[in-house]
């Protein structure tokens, strides 16, 4: 096994060991041990006679098989889990005394779940949705489950409409349509009568929504907890995850092709990319606030629909996240993982953002029904690496044999133990925050403004995105049946900005409102000034924000992204192995596709093997496309109507293309013939990611600059391209 495909071992993996259950060279047995010699006939009288009740082999086999499915979660069903370390790369004891953040000696073990939210364990990995980034750290302390999202903002500030929320995105209760889908009309009326969902919305119509690989998106506490030090001072924070491969997204129509021909896209991704040893990275932001800045913004840090731009506050980068062994068991691991967002060590504590506070009551109770009971922290997987010692006891599926008489406290038969910690042998203090307050069921009136941050991400984008975003409205307000909701959209989105409102008017054949048509605050109180809950960004403040847009992110390298090589018989197999090489040397990885398996035999006589054919693989599962000459190849991929439907899906979906010189006849079978580079003197010629070329060398160096863009957004003005 090479170097870096070493499986990853740390303390965590260690303590998995005990219960990894390997039947290799073993017999049959039951549960209870007893060796089966036939597991395959029941028992029966006679030959042809019935089966018998005391067969206790088939009912233990057939019970435990109906039994073998949990509830799966309510919201984020469909996931994918790694194994891996996070390190700090700095001692940040000034701001927390959570030991996992001051000791970059320290190396944590981590468990990770990514997910999507609407649709069901078995829907696709690429519906349009927020995706779940949930963090378990088996701290010396204790676990920290960070259990954040790849938007930085929610849907509703108060955990009191998540309900409505969750029931409004999933599928309608009448007829259970449509799976894993925003696009219809129960989401849109929640959402057109929640105007504090406008921030959130915007992101869930960008590209965000439909990343090209789990490995490829941020990640985001969302809310804002406190950092708590030694001495008890307390800063606010911000956690963030930056990948290092930069952000990166799919085209819509690339999205809903995958999801009909690989559902499992981001679960394969990450699953090969870790058996390649690609280890998937990111790096742990923290974006501070001192207490005593807690009210120097517009907005309110409490308020889950803000996000603190970068400009306001920078990021600061305190650790690595790497993922570096996959599970051995998807039930076991992956399903059986029960995060919780009051799962916190002592320096990590919780601000009063109210939909955090409601969370903090959910997800325990969540696990209760869907691992069946209290004990779901036995649960392998689940286990703290530090010790665990306590008076309860008892319950379903209990594991631990607690011994001794005493389950109570104080106690003087046990002489007290297990002893409470107390402040000085570092145990969890909630920060003293002082409150006096009456009780009311109100919301805060600094959460009042809904429209400032919307209008900042949407001005924030670049054209590319600010168009998909609007194809994003357009298509599930398309799909909306019900006419007063998509007026109610319109005005909404009257409020973010009047071109975008107006594009998608056009597209549902409707107008925008001249005037405001309903009430955009709900909790807009009767005496305020509507201006300024229409308020747009305000002056003298922020317009845009760099962070914001996918198309500032990290372009500088090819690592890990997916090349195919279209050839056939005759290919010029000496430029097919230079390119492939040179791509090889970046850390891409490169697939030959022919019309079939096997092999095929380049022009001298090379054979070269075949990794995918036309018929097995598509376009969409590729970053890029290189079609290499040779004279018999060239002219069977020409008539080869999957090959050429192949490249005109890569065009659409901007893809950098790359072809021999003597190739050309393929590209000029597609429907981009007329945007190829103009042929010049110059051996190779290159426009808008497509280059051409006869030295290899220079060939594979200038398409290797292209895949590292990833896409060429500006390709699809004027959008003439049929796939
Ligand atoms: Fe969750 N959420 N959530 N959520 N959430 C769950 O817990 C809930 C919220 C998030 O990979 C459930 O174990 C409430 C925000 C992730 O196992 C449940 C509210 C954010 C995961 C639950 C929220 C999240 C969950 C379902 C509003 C981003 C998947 C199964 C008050 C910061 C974790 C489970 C995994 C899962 C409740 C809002 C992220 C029902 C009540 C905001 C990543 O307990």
């Amino acid at each position: 096994m090479p170097d870096k495909k070493k499986q990853q071992e740390n303390k965590k993996t260690d303590s998995l060991k005990q219960h990894i259950e390997d039947s290799q060279g073993q017999f049959l047995t039951t549960n209870q041990g007893v060796r089966v010699n036939d597991d395959q006939n029941s028992l029966k009288a006679g030959e042809r006679g019935p089966s018998l009740l005391e067969d206790f082999i088939l009912r233990e086999k057939i019970t435990h098989f109906d039994h073998e499915r949990i509830p799966e979660r309510v919201v984020h069903a469909r996931g994918s889990a790694a194994h891996g370390v996070f390190r700090a790369t700095e001692d940040l004891s000034d701001l927390t005394k959570a030991n996992f953040l001051t000791d970059p000696s320290a190396e944590t073990p981590v468990f990770v779940r990514f997910s999507t939210v609407a649709g069901s364990r078995g829907s696709t990995d690429l519906a349009r949705d927020v995706r779940g980034f949930a963090v378990k750290f088996y701290t010396r302390e204790g676990n920290f489950d960070l259990v954040g999202n790849n938007m930085p903002v929610f849907f509703i500030q108060d955990a009191m409409k998540f309900p409505d929320l969750v029931h409004a995105v999933k599928p309608e209760p009448h007829n259970e349509i449509p799976q894993a889908a925003s696009a219809h009309d129960t989401f849109w009326d929640f959402i057109s009568n929640t105007p504090e969902s406008a921030h959130m919305v915007m992101w869930l119509m960008s590209d965000r929504a439909i990343p090209r690989s789990y490995r490829m998106m941020e990640g985001f506490g969302v809310h804002t907890f406190r950092l708590v030090n030694a001495e008890g001072r307390s800063s606010f924070v911000k956690f963030h995850w930056k990948p290092l491969l930069g952000v990166h997204s799919v085209a819509w129509d690339e999205a809903q092709n995958i999801s009909g021909k690989d559902p499992d896209f981001h679960r394969r991704d990450l699953w090969e990319a870790i058996e390649n040893g690609d280890f998937p990275q990111w790096q742990l932001g923290l974006q501070i606030v001192p207490e005593e800045d807690e009210h120097k913004f517009e907005f309110d840090l409490l308020d889950p629909t803000k996000l603190i731009p970068e400009e306001l506050v920078p990021v600061r980068i305190v650790g690595t996240l790497t993922l570096n062994r996959n599970p051995d068991n998807f039930f076991a691991e992956t399903e059986q993982v029960a995060f919780h967002i009051g799962h916190v060590v002592p320096g990590i504590d919780f601000s009063n953002d109210p939909l955090l506070q409601g969370r903090l009551f959910s997800y325990t109770d969540t696990q209760l029904l869907r691992l069946g009971g209290p004990n779901f922290h036995e649960i392998p997987i689940n286990r703290p690496l530090a010790e665990v010692h306590n008076n309860q006891r008892d319950g379903l599926m209990r594991q631990t044999i607690n011994r001794g008489k005493t389950a109570h406290s104080p106690n003087t038969m046990a002489s007290g133990c297990p002893f409470q910690a107390g402040t000085m042998k570092g145990g969890f203090t909630s920060f003293p925050e002082k409150i006096d307050a009456q009780k009311i069921r109100e919301r805060s009136k600094s959460f009042f403004d809904h429209f400032s941050q919307a209008k900042l991400f949407f001005n924030s984008q670049s054209e590319p995105e600010k168009n998909h975003l609007t194809d994003a409205l357009c298509f599930e307000l398309g799909k909306v049946e019900t006419i007063a909701v998509r007026e109610r959209m319109l005005n909404f989105l009257l409020q973010i900005d009047e071109s975008l409102a107006a594009a998608v008017a056009y597209k549902l054949g409707m107008h925008i409102p001249k005037e405001l048509t309903t009430q955009l605050n709900q909790t807009m109180p009767a005496d305020a000034d509507p201006e300024k809950y229409r308020s747009i960004v305000k002056e003298g403040s922020l317009t845009k924000s760099k962070a914001l847009s996918m198309a500032n992110t990290v372009k500088d390298s090819i690592a890990t992204r997916k090349i195919a090589i279209l050839a056939a018989d005759g290919v010029n197999a000496d430029n097919l192995l230079a390119v492939k090489d040179a791509i090889a040397a970046e850390g891409a990885l490169c697939d030959v596709i022919a019309p079939r398996l096997g092999f095929i035999s380049g022009e001298n006589d090379t054979d070269i093997p075949v990794d995918k054919s036309l018929l097995t693989t598509a376009s969409v599962f590729y970053d890029a496309v290189y079609v290499p000459g040779g004279t018999n190849s060239v002219a069977t991929l020409e008539a080869d109507a999957d090959a050429i439907h192949f490249l005109n899906e890569a065009f659409k979906h901007c893809k950098a293309i790359a072809a021999d010189d003597d190739a050309l006849q393929v590209l000029e079978a597609t429907y981009f013939a007329r945007k190829l580079p103009e042929d010049n003197d110059d051996d190779t010629v290159s426009a808008e990611g497509i280059i051409i070329g006869i030295d290899p060398e220079e060939l594979g160096r200038q398409f290797i600059d292209a895949i590292r863009q990833h896409r060429f957004w500006d390709r699809e003005v004027p959008r003439k391209v049929p796939a």
